[in-house]
């Protein structure tokens, strides 16, 4: 009998509502044994919210190449280009067709053309001769008696003309050549002409000096007055006949004035800075 009694406590406590106090739960399982059944599966719940979007796939792989695309519009006239570099020079040209004939000149002045031609050509003639004797003396020779005997100081060279000539003459003559009349103004000038003279065999010569201005007043051809130094011979200048205004150097070195109208030879006188 008391078996049952414990097999109904049992099947009471199964049955006792789950909403009992705890208290009174704790205090019966100190005392009892419980056995635990699960219940019976519930209905289905209600649908849930849309999930939020997912992440982007990967890149896909290159596609095929395309088909060729239709040709584009024309474009618009470009600037225009830099100036380029000169060209080379050309070729020259075919001469042009010859021009028409000029006007007429006017008729010339008539004139002596040819004693002028004649009077120029002697001039050339003598211009080419004087040349040719100064080049002669300037060069120096290997000895210069070999000129018709030249002789020189250290500033001057001396030329015997062996020409006759009237003195205005042969001053021309001299200036000619480049020079003037000999002009002795020293003792040691004057005894080279003398010599000169006398080797030239000639009783003798012109030479520069004279009173043509005015008369007793002796200058030398290049105008300057005679100083001291003179030579004449004795009795001279004595102006004979009072015609007497040239002088010439006789062999021994002596001077007397002569009428300037008479000819003989002369000694020409070169200044070596100008030859
Ligand atoms: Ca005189
Ligand atoms: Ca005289």
């Amino acid at each position: 009998m008391k078996r049952e009694l414990a097999l109904l406590s049992l099947a009471f406590l199964s049955l006792v509502p789950s909403g009992q106090p705890q208290s009174q739960q704790t205090a019966d399982d100190a005392c009892s044994v419980q056995i635990l059944v699960p219940g019976l599966k519930g209905d289905a719940g209600e649908k849930g919210d849309k999930g939020a979007p997912g992440r982007p796939g990967r890149v896909g792989p290159t596609g095929e190449k395309g088909d060729v695309g239709d040709k584009g519009q024309k474009g618009s006239v470009g600037r225009h280009g830099k100036i380029g570099p000169i060209g080379s020079k050309g070729e020259k040209g075919v001469s042009g067709d010859m021009g028409p004939p000029g006007p007429n000149g006017e008729p010339g002045v008539p004139c002596e053309c040819s004693q002028l031609r004649k009077a120029i050509g002697e001039m050339d003639n003598q211009v080419t001769q004087l040349t040719s004797e100064l080049k002669f003396i300037k060069n120096g020779l290997p000895s210069p008696a070999a000129v018709a005997g030249v002789r020189e100081t250290d500033s001057k060279i001396y030329l015997l003309v062996k020409e006759e000539r009237a003195y205005v003459d042969a001053q021309l003559s001299c200036q000619g050549r480049g020079g003037t009349l000999a002009m002795p103004k020293d003792e040691a000038t004057n005894s080279l002409l003398a010599a000169y003279i006398a080797q030239a065999g000639l009783a003798r010569v012109f030479v520069g000096i004279n009173d043509l201005e005015r008369e007793g007043a002796f200058m030398y051809a290049d105008r300057s007055p005679m100083q001291t130094f003179h030579r004449w011979r004795s009795g001279e200048p004595n102006n004979a006949h009072e015609e007497e205004d040239c002088v010439e150097m006789v062999a021994s070195g002596g001077w007397n004035d002569v009428a300037c109208g008479l000819t003989m030879h002369f000694l020409c006188e070169f200044d070596k800075e100008h030859v």
